[in-house]
């Protein structure tokens, strides 16, 4: 056996080489060589210094003002560690689990998400694990996924009854409408499959006995990354918080999935007569604010800025004001359009065409949702009557079938119409990825801890490859407002703070400490300021239209 191995080698071997070559051959090797050890030298450095907690903030990045930089905190929401903690692994454990949804074919998937989840989380904490299908799952799933935890695993079948569509509906009716959403090529829209996972993670998922059996649940999708450690239970924090709902990543919906979602939901709202709360404001965009008498020349810029909005009055009002001259001059008009600094109101439209009508009581769903493939949330939000009511009215509806309504887009709308803003949560350190979108944060600046494996399969030693370096990278650990622990993340990550931010800014604003619900734009208040500020530059010398009056005290 080794001595055909040794025939085969010496059968490989390169033939004679002149000296020359094989200096340069020597040469190329001791060169790989060297690389090879400055690689993994900077590597081992990178990592230790996460490891020693010596993180410097680093105040020349302050002109950085990307999302992913800012400090996102407010009174009534802020990340639960900044940075790690040593994981209480004997503290009593909250009531919960964490629940994945999957299919026997995608058990390569599933085990990617449970490792992950495991490195970075449970293998301090041990929460159960379920797993839910809705056919049988088979005996090398059950097997495998249990070997990849120490926690312990529940599999759960889904029964045909709470997974397919009602049968009273025409079949016929059914099949078009998922098919014909294909045609207009909305994503996965023509997918029934996809419409029935939407419809059960909507209602029946809170429904099922392994789900509803726990106060809380952590939702898990198969082919998922986390990329922080997550040093404390997140469960007792919300508990401790008075939270009700937590997301990673909230991003704005395709239009065309959820047309007539809105309305319906608006429907609802009036028919049960819901009082909404201080969350709304998250997905709801309110229209028709601007009153007084001249309301109609402002209808469109609803959404400027103050100081824009005072630049289109102060035009409206030289133009008024230069038109009922009793004998105006060609020269005053002159002025107006080519010297006047808000001449440029003239070129520029700030009305967005609002071509997609969802508008209902003067109010629209502005589409952003929270990414529904991670949700830390209580299962009794979505047991109570006002949500299983909102449920089965969408279901009713027929819009799980007619459009493509995702899971996402109805938790969001429901948490925000239920919920008031101090009970939802951003988890903004714990780094998450699916598909190709994600988070990975900033580290904390000197808030980092030596990283302590609780199973030797996570020792550090079982990942010090040298080719994980090019996998990863530390984000930057000198950014200011960094709130991760011990991050690593993909080269290359380019993060939804950063690169759809919307939502997420959105967001930050409405939980922000100076946030007030929007009030009516009264426009005869805003005139009458004006006016009288026009008046004063003129009794100064000034030309009408001549100069923006914006910076006159
Ligand atoms: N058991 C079972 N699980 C399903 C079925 N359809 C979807 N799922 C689960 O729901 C998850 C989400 O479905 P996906 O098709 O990946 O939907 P998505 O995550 O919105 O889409 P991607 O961004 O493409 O991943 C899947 O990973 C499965 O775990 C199904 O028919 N049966
Ligand atoms: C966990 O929560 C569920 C749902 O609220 C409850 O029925 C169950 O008794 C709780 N279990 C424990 C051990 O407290
Ligand atoms: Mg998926």
């Amino acid at each position: 056996m080794l001595q055909r191995l040794h025939y085969r080698l010496r059968r490989l071997s390169f033939p004679r080489l002149t000296s020359l070559r094989r200096v340069l051959l020597l040469l190329f090797i001791s060169l790989v060589v060297i690389s090879y050890l400055l690689v993994h030298i900077t590597y081992i450095r990178s990592r230790k210094n996460f490891d020693d907690g010596i993180d410097k903030p680093d105040f020349k990045n302050k002109a950085d003002k990307r999302m992913g930089m800012k400090d996102l905190s407010s009174k009534i929401d802020f990340p639960f560690q900044v940075g790690c903690r040593v994981p209480d692994v004997d503290a009593p454990r909250a009531n919960a689990s964490l629940v994945m949804l999957a299919r026997n074919s995608e058990l390569e998937d599933v085990i990617k998400s449970m490792d992950s989840l495991e490195r970075h989380f449970n293998q301090w904490f041990n929460y159960p694990w379920v797993f839910l299908n809705d056919e049988a799952f088979d005996e090398v799933f059950i097997e495998t996924v249990q070997r990849h935890t120490h926690a312990k695993c529940d599999f759960g079948r889904v029964s045909p009854d709470k997974w397919n569509f009602n049968p009273d509906i025409d079949p016929e009716f059914l099949k078009e409408s998922i098919e014909s959403q294909g045609d207009r090529k909305i994503m996965y829209g023509n997918m029934e499959s996809y419409h029935k996972m939407c419809r059960f993670y909507s209602g029946e998922f809170f429904k099922h006995p392994l789900v509803r059996r726990n106060e809380w649940y952590w939702r898990v999708e198969p082919d998922v990354q986390f990329f922080c450690d997550i040093t404390y239970d997140p469960f007792i924090e919300m508990e401790k918080h008075k939270k009700k709902y937590g997301f990673t990543v909230a991003i704005t919906e395709i239009f065309y999935s959820v047309p007539s979602l809105f309305s319906a939901t608006k429907n609802f709202i009036q028919e049960r007569g819901i009082q909404v709360g201080t969350a709304w404001e998250l997905v709801a965009k309110k229209y028709g604010r601007v009153i007084g008498e001249h309301a109609h020349e402002y209808r469109d810029y609803e959404e400027v800025s103050k100081s824009k909005f005072e630049d289109l009055v102060e035009r409206n009002l030289n133009l008024r004001r230069i038109l009922s001259k009793p004998n105006k001059a060609d020269n005053d008009l002159r002025v107006f359009t080519e010297a006047s600094p808000v001449r440029d109101i003239f070129e520029e439209s700030y009305a967005k065409p609002n071509l997609f009508h969802d508008k209902f009581d003067d109010e629209e769903y502005n589409l952003c949702h929270f990414w529904s493939n991670f949700e830390i949330a209580r299962t009794d939000l979505f047991l109570s009557d006002d949500y299983q009511a909102y449920f089965d009215f969408l279901e009713n509806d027929g819009g799980f079938y007619r459009e493509r309504w995702g899971d996402a887009p109805i938790h969001s709308i429901a948490v925000s119409m239920l919920l008031s803003r101090e009970e939802l949560h951003y988890f903004r350190d714990i780094g998450y990825k699916h598909t190709t979108m994600g988070h990975c944060p900033n580290n904390a600046p000197g808030k980092q801890l030596p990283y302590k494996a609780a199973y030797p399969e996570f020792s550090p030693q079982k990942d010090n490859s040298i080719f994980s370096i090019f996998k990863k990278s530390s984000p930057d650990a000198t950014a200011r407002n960094g709130v991760g622990c011990r991050c690593e993340c993909p080269v290359g990550h380019k993060d939804y703070e950063d690169f759809s931010s919307t939502c997420i800014k959105h967001f930050a604003y409405v939980m922000s400490d100076d946030f007030k619900e929007q009030k009516p734009i009264d426009v005869d208040k805003i005139e009458n300021k004006v006016n009288e500020k026009i008046d004063r530059y003129l009794k100064l010398g000034g030309k009408l239209g001549e100069h923006s009056i914006k910076n006159l005290q």
